[in-house]
């Protein structure tokens, strides 16, 4: 034979993938390939390992079923480079292939290795654009030219004319963009949040939660009672349960977090969205069909739509706009070391241990979690977005680089100076109080400001603006913060000032020529 090779990367699980457009059954095959390269190059989650393992074997039997030449390297395959490059060089000869086509990747780092492969191989190298997004190439880039600062709000509008959804006779449907004034209640600990669907594992799923127990026996998380969705029907069974069961409740609760319920009124198909075993359109047209029918209130409806029409679609642009750049941003000179404490969870905070165990646990977290809370402490106590950018990727079963990255460094960190929010996401315990029934079972008292037993948000928040006041004091939406800093004591920012001094100096301390 002398056809394409056709690469699916293990983010690339769906049957419309560009890459596998016009395939030729009779001379074409598809490569995927488990190699160590993408397994440690952050040493990932076990949880997340095995899932995206057990996802692409079943995505390769199924294609499989179609008709479909696949040849599938296993990570144990006795001559596995452990590469993608070196897969695809093997792959090459092995087929004497005239042709490579592949959907262009999720990562910076992935695209500029394959933009050396056509010169490596000497045949020809087709890059196809990603069209499972519901913005097409080159429309973000349009929309973002000129602008100095980006608003997720405006382009969310765009993105809701263009595709037509929650739209009539070209004006909101209701006569508003966005209903987050009706969301974000407190918790209703009365409420028995539904049970998440899972999945016991099958045969395949069995092979490969063995093979990542033994050869990411160092990696951060657990294995057990593992029940991710492994294929396009499963997770499409994840997403009906959710339009069914969570999605009346998913505004109110959105930013609600109750000790031990890790899952909440959330979708849980981050996973497989990111994954390809989902389509966002899909998800989308389901939540507004619910609106329809009556079945979801419109907050919660137009409030899950915004995330996956809005925010992920937005992060996703500015990831490409602004690689390879963005990366290494740090607005704020932040430059202590990422705590042991995110790994280990050992810490006296409730809220942060809860939500570190949790996702040990399920490689999960909600998107509170993930930014009221970690996110917020490691803002606050200025670690190294390096640190923490790697962190987040390693953990979550969700994250590739082009959207947690984003995320991290525009929405958690300030690293971009405010090019992706115009001001920080800090907030004291009084915050995490609100939202939460963590306070309740903490070491720390939330509602002690200082001293020994006072919840570290507290004195750690204001720490933040002052040390900060330089890059962030003229800043308007930060105005109000400042003007009461300004109103304080003396004696009360000295009390600030050494107890934040105190707590960092035990849980993180500084490293040589720290500037924080
Ligand atoms: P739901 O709350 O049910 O939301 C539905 C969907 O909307 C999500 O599945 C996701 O596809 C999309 N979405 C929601 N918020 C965002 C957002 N801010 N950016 C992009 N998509 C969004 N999401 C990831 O998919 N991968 C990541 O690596 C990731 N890292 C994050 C890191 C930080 C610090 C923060 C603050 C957020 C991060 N998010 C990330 C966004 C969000 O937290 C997750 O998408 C969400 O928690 C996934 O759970 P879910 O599927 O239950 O989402
Ligand atoms: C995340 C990941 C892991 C852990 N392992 C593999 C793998 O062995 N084979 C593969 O094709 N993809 C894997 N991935 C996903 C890739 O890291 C992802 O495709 C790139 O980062 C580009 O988005
Ligand atoms: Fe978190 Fe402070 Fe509440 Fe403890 S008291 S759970 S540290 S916010």
């Amino acid at each position: 034979m002398a056809g394409a090779i056709r690469l699916v990367l293990g983010d690339q699980l769906s049957h419309s993938l560009s890459g596998l457009a016009d395939l030729d059954k009779e001379r074409d095959v598809v490569l995927m390939a488990e190699v160590i390269e993408e397994v440690t190059y952050v040493r990932h989650h076990k949880r997340k390992v095995a899932f995206l393992f057990s996802a692409m074997r079943h995505f390769a039997d199924e294609l499989r079923d179609e008709g479909i030449t696949v040849d599938y390297i296993q990570l144990d395959d006795e001559a596995n480079s452990g590469s993608f490059s070196g897969e695809v060089v093997r792959a090459v000869k092995r087929h004497g292939a005239e042709r490579l086509v592949l959907t262009e990747p999720g990562e910076h780092r992935v695209l500029a290795a394959m933009r050396g492969w056509e010169d490596e191989l000497g045949i020809d190298v087709e890059i196809r654009n990603d069209d499972r997004f519901m913005c097409p190439a080159g429309m973000f880039e349009s929309w973002a030219e000129g602008r100095k600062q980006l608003r997720m709000e405006f382009f969310y509008r765009e993105m809701r004319r263009h595709h037509d959804v929650l739209m009539e006779g070209g004006e909101p449907v209701g006569g508003k963009w966005n209903y987050d004034a009706d969301n974000r209640e407190s918790p209703d600990l009365k409420l028995t949040v539904p049970k998440p669907t899972f999945f016991t594992p099958d045969e395949t799923t069995a092979e490969v939660l063995a093979l990542v127990a033994d050869r990411c026996a160092g990696h951060f998380g657990d294995l057990d009672d593992f029940g991710f969705a492994v294929t396009r029907e499963q997770a499409l069974a994840v997403l009906d349960a959710f339009i069914a069961e969570r999605l009346p409740l998913f505004g109110t609760y959105q930013d609600a977090m109750i000790a031990d319920e890790p899952w909440m009124y959330h979708s849980h198909i981050g996973f497989y969205l990111n994954s390809g075993l989902l389509l966002p359109g899909e998800a989308v047209r389901a939540a507004e069909a619910a609106w329809h029918t009556g079945h979801a209130p419109l907050n919660a409806v137009e409030g899950f739509i915004r995330q996956i029409l809005g925010w992920r679609e937005f992060v996703r642009g500015i990831y490409w706009l602004k690689m390879p750049d963005y990366a290494a941003m740090n607005y704020l000179e932040a430059h202590r070391p990422l705590p042991d404490f995110f790994w280990s969870g050992d810490t006296g905070m409730n809220c942060m241990q809860q939500s570190i165990d949790q996702t040990r646990r399920f490689a999960y977290a909600h998107h509170i979690q993930r930014l009221m809370v970690l996110g917020n402490f490691a803002l606050l106590a200025g670690i190294d977005p390096a640190e923490v950018n790697e962190w987040y990727l390693v953990v979550y079963a969700d994250a590739y680089e082009w959207v947690e990255l984003p995320n991290v460094s525009g929405m958690v960190l300030f690293a971009d100076g405010g090019y992706l929010a115009s001001k920080p996401y800090a907030a004291g315990g009084a915050y995490i109080n609100r939202m939460s029934n963590y306070c309740s079972g903490c070491t720390y008292k939330v509602a002690k400001k200082n001293g020994e037993g006072a919840c570290p948000f507290n004195y750690l928040y204001w720490d933040f603006l002052i040390r900060n006041r330089e890059k962030l004091g003229g800043n308007a939406r930060m105005g109000m913060m400042y003007r009461s800093l300004d109103r304080m004591a003396p004696e009360k920012v000295e009390m600030i000032r050494a107890d934040s001094a105190r707590f960092l100096e035990r849980v993180v301390p500084e490293t040589e020529g720290s500037l924080t």
